[in-house]
C-alpha cells in the first residue's frame, strides 16, 4: 500500500503513520513537484493544502484525511467513491483557549493595561467578569462544545446554536439557524465555529449585527464566509458589536487595504487559533489510518451534502 502525505512539514506524520503502516510505503511531500512521483500509486492522501485538481490524477486513490478541521476547500473536488475524513477533537483545546484569552483580555482590560504601561502611566482598569455574562457559540462541534463548557467553567450562561438541535444539551437554551438573529441580540459574547457551507454564507450581516448588545464582543475562529465583512466594519464603527475578534476572513491573508486593519475595537490573528500542525494531529490521524487498515469505522468522514 503507499501513502502520500502532503503537507508543509511531513517529518513527524511519516513517522508517525510507519509505526502504524510499518509495510507500507510513505511518501511525503511539500509542493506538487515533490508529490508528482507519487500520485499514480498513492491509495491514500493526508493532506494539508494540496491542490484539489490533483486527486482526478490519482487513479488508485481510496481515502483523503485531510489534515484540518473544515474541509470546504476539498470537499467539492474529492469524487464520491473516495472517503473524505476531516479532523475531529485535536483543535478544541487550543482553539476554546483562543477564544478565552481574548474574552478575558478584552474583558478585562489587558490590552489597556499594555498601552498604558508603554506610557509609564500609573492606572487601575477594571473590567467586568466572565462570570454571569451569557456566551453564545454557533457552531456546536467538537470545537464548539469545548468553547461551551470552558463558558460554563467561568461561570457564564451559554446558548448554543447549531444546524440540529445535537450538542443542544450542553447550552441553556438551543436555537436554530434560522434563529441567528435572536441568538445573536441575546448574547454579551457571540463565537463563530461554523463550517463554511452554503448554509453559513452571510449568516452574520447588518441585521444580526445591529441587533447585537451594548458592550458586546464578536469572535470568528470558524470560517470567514460565515461574516458579510462590509457590514461588519461598519457594525464596528459604530461600535456595536463593542469588539471583534477575528482569525479567519472572507479572503486570506486579509488584504493590506482592508478597514478591519486599523480599527481599534478589531483584534486580528492570522487564522492561527488551530494550527494544522503535526503536534495537534498526528495521533488523530496514525489513529484513523490504523482503523482504516483495520476495517473499522474511521472518525470524522464527512458527510457531502452537510459540507462538513
Ligand atoms: C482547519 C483550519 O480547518 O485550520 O483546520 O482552519
Amino acid at each position: 500500500m503507499q501513502i502520500l502525505v502532503y503537507a508543509q512539514e511531513t517529518q513527524s506524520y511519516v513517522e508517525a503513520l510507519q509505526e502504524v503502516a510499518p509495510h507500507a510505503k510513505i511518501f511525503g511531500a511539500a509542493t506538487l513537484t515533490e508529490a508528482e512521483p507519487h500520485l499514480e500509486d498513492t491509495e491514500v492522501l493526508f493532506a494539508w493544502g494540496v491542490p484539489p485538481a490533483v486527486l482526478a490524477r490519482m487513479p488508485r486513490l481510496r481515502w483523503v484525511q485531510w489534515l484540518g478541521a473544515g474541509v470546504d476547500l476539498i470537499v467539492g473536488q474529492t469524487p464520491d467513491d473516495i472517503t473524505l475524513t476531516r479532523v475531529v477533537g485535536a483543535f478544541s483545546t487550543v482553539m476554546s483557549e483562543h477564544v478565552f484569552a481574548y474574552l478575558l483580555a478584552l474583558r478585562r482590560g489587558i490590552f489597556e493595561m499594555r498601552q498604558l504601561q508603554r506610557e509609564h502611566v500609573w492606572r487601575r482598569v477594571i473590567g467586568p467578569s466572565l462570570r454571569g455574562q451569557r456566551l453564545g457559540v454557533a457552531g456546536l462541534g467538537s470545537i464548539g462544545s469545548e468553547v461551551a463548557r470552558l463558558g460554563r467553567a467561568f461561570g457564564m450562561e451559554v446558548w448554543g446554536l447549531s444546524r440540529t438541535d445535537r450538542g443542544g444539551e450542553i447550552c441553556d437554551r438551543h436555537f436554530l439557524p434560522t434563529e441567528m438573529r435572536d441568538f445573536a441580540a441575546g448574547v454579551d459574547a457571540l463565537v463563530l465555529v461554523l463550517p463554511a457551507t452554503p448554509e453559513t454564507d452571510g449568516i452574520v450581516d447588518a441585521e444580526v449585527l445591529a441587533g447585537m448588545r451594548e458592550g458586546s464582543i464578536l469572535v470568528n475562529v470558524g470560517r470567514g464566509n460565515a461574516i458579510v465583512e462590509r457590514d461588519l466594519i461598519a457594525a464596528l464603527r459604530r461600535g456595536r458589536p463593542a469588539m471583534a475578534q477575528l482569525d479567519v476572513f472572507e479572503r486570506e491573508p486579509l488584504p493590506e487595504e482592508s478597514p478591519l486593519w486599523d480599527l481599534p475595537n478589531c483584534y486580528i490573528s492570522a487564522h492561527c487559533s488551530g494550527p494544522s500542525e503535526p503536534r495537534l494531529v498526528c495521533t488523530f490521524a496514525a489513529e484513523n489510518l490504523r482503523r482504516y487498515l483495520q476495517g473499522e469505522p474511521m472518525v470524522g468522514i464527512v458527510d457531502r451534502e452537510r459540507g462538513y
